[in-house]
């Protein structure tokens, strides 16, 4: 029996943040019920498309393992019958624009009403305030919750990252809450709403950033390249380019054959603990006992001395071969892989981290499973549903007659 088996999930997400937690709960055994425009369903079925006709990568690779029904939730059959599902599931997850769910009708009030058990789990763009109504994609939350100042070169555009941190991270936090209300829920027997704001989930993963902002206060951050260069700090937290976020200084390094493969690189941890050992490895054993590099605060100031020499030696080996050889020395290094290298891991295959999934319309693809692993509750991870292909399946569940699913149909309402 997988963890979440026999809780029933109002699935009316779209794009990524939404569908993001709804997978995951999916993969954790939830009973996913995915509710879509008729004829149109999920905008991202058609973005990105790459096999003509068939459902998207982007669309199959956010919605596994749940099944899709057709409604018009604005019409008053699909509204009494969008009240039968209500009635039926223990969550609702839903990440429209602000205000959309109230116009249909359906308040988080009038949900109660229906249904006191009823989780209500949300994601907006901001929380309550001057932006309240705005509509927001994943770039302008990186933007708005202070990822993309803080991430890039100092005397670069600020940038935005590749990880989906506004949209897939904001999924994560709310499956989180719905989790915990649902934990909640068995003691209070109530259900309640569950809200998680694109700006603030991007604040939350940026937050050892705003720990510098206040730092800032006490001196200059002497971790960061840009003390060791002699420029000064500014009033808010700067762009600090592959500076380690943490008190171990790191830095992206070249590696062998970086003149024509743009991922040769490695990422390297001057870690104090292994200092002596990074010493030896690198040929300088006499910085062991120099005072301008014997303490991790003496190393401080010189830093770009320190990776430009330790990258002189990381050249002279491919990022695997350096992984080799830092990790029986407990050197904290990474090489940069690249998706084409990450598709390919065989590591990542065997644990079920990339998958392959066959899928009618388009034949197998690769995607990403569930990175979250429980002992008892292991993701089986099975294709995304065609629109409205358990639409019959769901409306009988609920209770509908076949006369009655054939009134629905005729009339435009699944
Ligand atoms: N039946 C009938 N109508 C339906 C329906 C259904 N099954 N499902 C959706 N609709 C309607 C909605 O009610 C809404 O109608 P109104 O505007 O008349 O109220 C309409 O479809 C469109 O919804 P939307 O405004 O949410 O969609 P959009 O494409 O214009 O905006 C987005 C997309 C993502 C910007 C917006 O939904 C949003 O800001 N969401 C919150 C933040 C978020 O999750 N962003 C991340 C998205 S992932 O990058």
């Amino acid at each position: 029996m997988k963890a979440l088996e026999g809780v029933k999930i109002l699935d009316m997400t779209h794009v990524q943040s939404g569908p993001t937690c709804t997978q995951l709960l999916a993969w954790f055994g939830a009973d996913v019920i995915k509710v879509e425009r008729p004829g149109v369903g999920d905008a991202t079925r058609k973005q990105l498309v790459d096999v003509p006709g068939a459902d998207s990568l982007y669309f199959t690779m956010l919605n596994h393992n749940k099944r899709s029904v057709t409604l018009n939730t604005k019409s008053d059959e699909g509204k009494a019958i969008f009240t039968k599902l209500i009635q039926h599931c223990d969550v609702m997850v839903e990440n429209f624009a602000p205000g959309a769910l109230d116009r249909m009708g359906f308040s988080w009030e009038r949900i109660q009403e229906i249904n006191p058990r009823m989780i209500y789990a949300s994601v907006k763009g901001f929380g309550p305030g001057p932006y309240q109504d705005c509509k927001v994609y994943e770039n302008v939350a990186q933007c708005a919750g202070g990822s993309a100042s803080t991430t890039g070169f100092r005397d670069g555009l600020p940038l935005v990252t590749g990880a989906q941190i506004g949209d897939s991270g904001t999924g994560l936090h709310l499956a989180l809450g719905i989790v915990t209300a649902l934990f909640h829920r068995e003691k209070s027997g109530k259900g309640q709403r569950v809200e998680c704001a694109m700006q603030d989930s991007v604040l939350n993963l940026c937050r050892v950033k705003l720990r510098d902002q206040q730092r800032l206060k006490a001196g200059p951050l002497t971790e960061y390249s840009q003390y060791g260069e002699g420029v000064p700090f500014g009033d808010a937290t700067p762009r600090a380019g592959n500076d380690s976020g943490g008190g171990q200084p790191g830095r992206i390094l070249k590696c062998k054959g970086w003149e024509t493969d743009p991922n040769a690189y490695t990422y390297f941890i001057t870690q104090a603990a292994v200092w002596e050992k990074i010493c030896d490895v690198i040929g300088k054993p006499e910085w062991k006992e120099d005072e301008k590099f014997a303490t991790p605060k003496a190393r401080l100031p010189h830093l770009n001395e320190i990776f430009d020499a330790i990258e002189a030696w990381t050249m002279t080996k491919t990022k695997f071969e350096v992984m080799d050889i830092c990790n029986p020395l407990d050197i904290p290094v990474g090489p940069i892989l690249s998706m084409r290298e990450i598709a390919e891991e065989q590591s990542l295959r065997d644990t079920g981290t990339v998958v392959e999934v066959d899928h009618p319309e388009r034949g197998p693809y690769l995607t990403v499973g569930n990175p979250i692993k429980l002992s008892d509750s292991p993701a089986d991870v099975k294709r995304s549903p065609l629109l409205g292909e358990h639409t019959e399946e769901i409306l009988a569940e609920i209770g509908l007659s076949a006369d009655e699913i054939e009134i629905a149909k005729a009339g435009g309402a699944v």
